[in-house]
């Protein structure tokens, strides 16, 4: 198993010891959920009993594939403990930019469900600011989306339309595309996170602020675990 594997999965097994019998479980999208989806999945097959709310068409499947039982947020709607990866932690603050897996809408909705909401990731997703990295996903109606992207260029934002891998615009589990935004550094997070909610043909972008409860990190060194 590659270095890299090996810190996540050691983070996804710290965060999956926190899931406690009967929880209804939020589960995330990515490399590292699908760790936390092993881990939760040799726990079920010991006997643990949870309910699982997939944040994707893919986490769901990995989580029948490992006998989660699964459900919707709609039949519950308030989540115990949601564990999910993110592409960057802002050390100090625990803000992060998550979407990269293009999951980031139903992540975002369940997280919010979420009475906690465990970050698993590897040492190398840790920045002192947001954007250090990675772009912030900016999840679009496919409607006019070329007007969207203008307008999010008057933000500061280059962004990119995502495309998946037959080269045709990436769509998402909602039938929406994805602006990747590369803004560079972020000084102000939350006053983006404000321009961005009040773009018209945004959906959802991935800036999670005041969303993390704890963040796990596996580092060569040990597991830390991180709190705001
Ligand atoms: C999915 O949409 C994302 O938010 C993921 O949680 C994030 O991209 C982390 O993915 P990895 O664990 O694969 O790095």
């Amino acid at each position: 198993m590659p270095d890299q594997d090996r810190l996540k999965k050691a983070a996804a097994e710290a965060a999956v010891a926190l899931v406690i019998d009967g929880m209804i479980v939020g589960l995330g999208t990515g490399s590292t959920a699908r760790f936390v989806l092993e881990a939760i999945g040799r726990r079920v097959n010991e006997g643990l009993r949870v309910i699982g709310i997939p944040t994707s068409d893919r986490s769901a499947e990995q989580a029948r594939e490992r006998g989660i039982p699964v459900s919707t947020l709609g039949a519950h709607r308030k989540i115990d403990l949601t564990i999910d990866g993110a592409d960057e932690v802002e050390r100090g603050s625990l803000r992060l930019i998550k979407g990269l897996g293009g999951a980031l809408l139903h992540e975002k909705i369940v997280a919010s469900a979420s009475k906690q909401l465990v970050i698993v990731v590897d040492e190398s997703k840790l920045v002192g600011r947001l954007g250090e990295k990675v772009p912030v996903p900016v999840e679009v109606v496919p409607f006019g989306w070329e007007a969207t992207n203008d307008r999010l260029k008057l933000l500061g934002a280059i962004p990119r339309l995502r495309e998946g891998t037959d080269g045709k615009a990436f769509v998402t589990d909602s039938g929406n595309y994805i602006l990747d935004c590369f803004f560079g550094v972020i000084p102000d997070s939350a006053a983006l996170q404000r321009e961005l909610d009040g773009v018209v043909g945004v959906v959802e972008h991935g800036l999670f602020l005041g969303l993390a409860t704890q963040v796990i990190v596996g580092g060569a060194e040990n597991v830390q675990t991180l709190r705001p």
